[in-house]
């Protein structure tokens, strides 16, 4: 558990923040930033967001004060190395950071990170990592609270956001009853359930479910049924109007798919690289398979970008995910069902 009155004492002490997550933010991300920095900004401090890659379109919602800049769009790098404090968060992976990455290098900033990914380098900071927790957004909720930090109903949205993603709607292994005791408090700071499912899930364009309905044809199941995948080409973007980000979520329909242990979608970028997501039920792992490939996150839900060709990509991937299982079942990698 990591020692939140260590993080107070860093907050106390300064005065100006920059915050940043991962490449290619997702609502964990965001709402993690945007929560701390509402804490923040509520203790007085300055506060900006410097962010290695724009946020899609979907969680435009998530930035309406348009608090969360791009660096080298909205700030430049000077803005953020001149900050006395630089927290990372939802990412311990230089691999994610990109440009920020390198700002992060440089600073003689006090530096930070909140995450709760398995996958991790050394970022030479202050670590507050809880490999168990749900979300960092659920670990910004716990630093505030064990802090005595007052929540606004703004902050309390942030959290809900990052949390309700991260924990596929409070389903995944990682809830527990403290995540909804959790959730609960933040209801009673004015948080609507409804508001937020509307805006994360039911805002879908036709065009994302025609790419789905392509996505789901091809499911295979191997290894005896305990690997699902599929694939996207470049093609099914451009056929059906729809963006890679439509692809977000889809891998989990893998996993759906009775008697699935491991599953995987692989996804060839508009630069002809291929990303790949996985997802594993309780018992696998596939963020050392996501590490094989210079990729990572968590045992559950990890994730790898390769370069192209997609056949070869997906070949490659298709062997390692058949030995991983194979081990971690038990079973003979030569003689696939
Ligand atoms: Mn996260």
């Amino acid at each position: 558990m990591p020692d939140w009155s260590e993080l107070k004492k860093i907050v106390d002490a300064h005065q100006t923040f920059v915050l940043t997550c991962h490449v290619r933010p997702d609502a964990d991300a965001l709402g993690s930033e945007l929560a701390l920095a509402c804490l923040l900004q509520d203790l007085g401090k300055d506060v900006r967001i410097a962010n290695p890659s724009n946020a899609p379109n979907t969680l435009e919602f998530l930035n309406n004060d348009e608090l969360v800049s791009v660096l080298g769009q909205g700030i430049k790098s000077e803005e953020v190395l001149s900050a006395d404090v630089h927290i990372i968060l939802d990412t311990s992976a230089w691999s994610q950071l990109q440009g920020v990455g390198e700002v992060f290098r440089k600073t003689d900033a006090v530096k930070v990170v909140i995450d709760h990914h398995v996958s991790s380098d050394d970022l030479d900071a202050h670590d507050f990592k809880d490999t168990s927790a749900e979300a960092t957004g659920a670990l910004i909720y716990r630093f505030a609270k064990e802090c005595g930090l007052p929540v606004s109903e703004k902050a309390a949205f942030y959290m809900f956001c990052a949390i309700a993603t991260d924990t596929g709607w409070f389903r995944f292994p990682s809830v527990s009853s403290q995540t909804y005791r959790d959730i609960a408090e933040m209801i009673d700071l004015g948080v609507k359930p409804h508001l937020v499912y509307g805006e994360l899930y039911e805002r879908s364009s036709l065009a994302r479910h025609h790419l789905s309905g392509r996505i789901l044809q091809r499911i295979t199941t191997i290894e005896k049924g305990l690997v699902s995948w599929t694939w996207v080409a470049r093609e099914d973007f451009r056929e059906t109007g729809a963006k890679p980000v439509d692809t977000e979520d889809l891998v989990n329909e893998c996993l759906r798919v009775e008697g699935t242990k491991v599953a995987f979608i692989a996804v060839e970028q508009e630069n002809g690289q291929v990303k790949f997501s996985f997802r594993a039920r309780l018992g696998s792992n596939v963020a050392i398979i996501a590490e094989q490939f210079g990729g990572g996150g968590h045992t559950l839900a990890a994730g790898a970008m390769l370069p192209g060709p997609l056949e070869k990509a997906k070949q490659q991937v298709l062997e390692a995910v058949i030995k991983s299982v194979a081990e971690q079942e038990g079973l003979s990698a030569s003689n696939p069902a």
